[in-house]
């Protein structure tokens, strides 16, 4: 009986201190994120991590006092009495209503300052550069924003992530138009270059400017920690700074239709210099008016394509049967209007 003899202190605090080093621990080494490749990942990263150690460590703590109360507190053989009658216990409660709100508190400067570091609180700010650059340079950016067309004039919410404080008014190196639409992503680089595929610079300030063509979706990068809407009738932005050379996935994360989970592009960080060598080839092949042609021939046409040709055109799409599309398109007419 010698483990008795611990005074309940003691072994609260040898508890809770084993608790605090697995948390902190596993906090750093969960293991649950993708690759981090944009410069904000590791701030984004930091703010998981700290979620992360304050949780694992209220899962162990809890379910702690669960397991023991259990075994400890158990109806003994032949114990038919009734509980202690306890109404309520202020301090506890004024403790268990104080630490939430401290982590709350925690959490949500924590992220703000996050935010703004990202460029989160101000899209609009890079929008009036935008602006500013397509009245002063001309045709390149002008020809590739269509006109405004996502940006009706007094718009006055801007929407998605800005300049980082770093590269507050500046221009981003690379400004490329994304489109959104059943189901593909189409990019428009400077000089009206239009590519099924994104590529950006590693180590440069990109701004994508979002919209969408037909209804909701959204362009997400995990492994730059980034997730933005694209908007029919509206632009929003991405800015940020790819880190590492790679190719990642771009997924749409907004249910919009039923080959949604098919809607995949891909985003290729290359070294500048292989950067440049891609863009010269597009360019070139650009100038090539046949080519320019067929692009956007390919390009207006995916939305007159049927599901089944509009799947066609992911040969990284899973297997979907003529039958299952059938069934799908017949559920898709049968819905009664909302
Ligand atoms: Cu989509």
């Amino acid at each position: 009986m010698e483990r008795a003899k611990l005074s309940p202190a003691i072994s609260i605090s040898v508890a809770g201190a084993a608790i605090t080093v697995i948390s902190l621990w596993y906090g750093q080494n969960h293991g649950w994120l993708p690759e981090a490749a944009s410069q904000n990942a590791p701030l984004v990263d930091g703010l998981f991590n700290l979620m992360m150690t304050i949780s694992v460590w209220l899962f162990l703590a809890i379910q702690g006092v669960i397991v023991l109360a259990i075994i400890k507190f158990r109806k003994q053989p032949g114990d038919e009495t009734d509980g202690p009658p306890i109404e309520g216990n202020l301090s506890l409660e004024l403790v268990w209503t104080a630490i939430p709100v401290v982590i709350v508190m925690v959490l949500a400067v924590y992220s703000f300052d996050v935010y703004q570091q990202m460029g989160g609180l101000d899209p609009m700010a890079s929008h009036d550069h935008m602006r500013i650059a397509q009245v002063s340079s001309g045709s390149a950016i002008a020809g590739s924003l269509d006109g405004d067309q996502g940006l009706p004039h007094g718009q006055k919410v801007a929407l998605g992530i800005g300049a980082s404080p770093a590269s507050e008014g500046m221009d981003a190196d690379v400004t490329i138009d994304v489109m959104g639409l059943q189901y593909a992503w189409l990019f428009t680089y400077p000089g009206n270059v239009m590519a099924g595929e994104l590529h950006v610079p590693a180590g440069r300030d990109i701004q994508l400017n979002l919209q969408a063509q037909d209804v909701l979706h959204a362009f997400w990068v995990p492994q730059f920690r980034l997730k933005q809407d694209a908007i029919p009738g509206r632009m929003s932005q991405l800015r940020f700074h790819p880190e590492t050379p790679g190719t990642y996935p771009i997924v749409c994360a907004e249910l919009c239709g039923p080959f949604h989970g098919a809607m995949r592009s891909t985003i290729v960080v290359d070294p500048p210099e292989e950067y440049d060598a891609w863009y010269q080839t597009q360019i070139a092949s650009a100038i090539d008016s046949d080519a320019t042609d067929s692009r956007v021939a390919t390009a207006i046409g995916v939305t007159d394509l049927s599901d089944a040709d509009r799947l066609a055109l992911h040969p990284n799409a899973p297997a979907i049967n003529a039958k299952a599309i059938a069934q799908m398109a017949h559920a898709h007419h049968n819905h009664p209007n909302p």
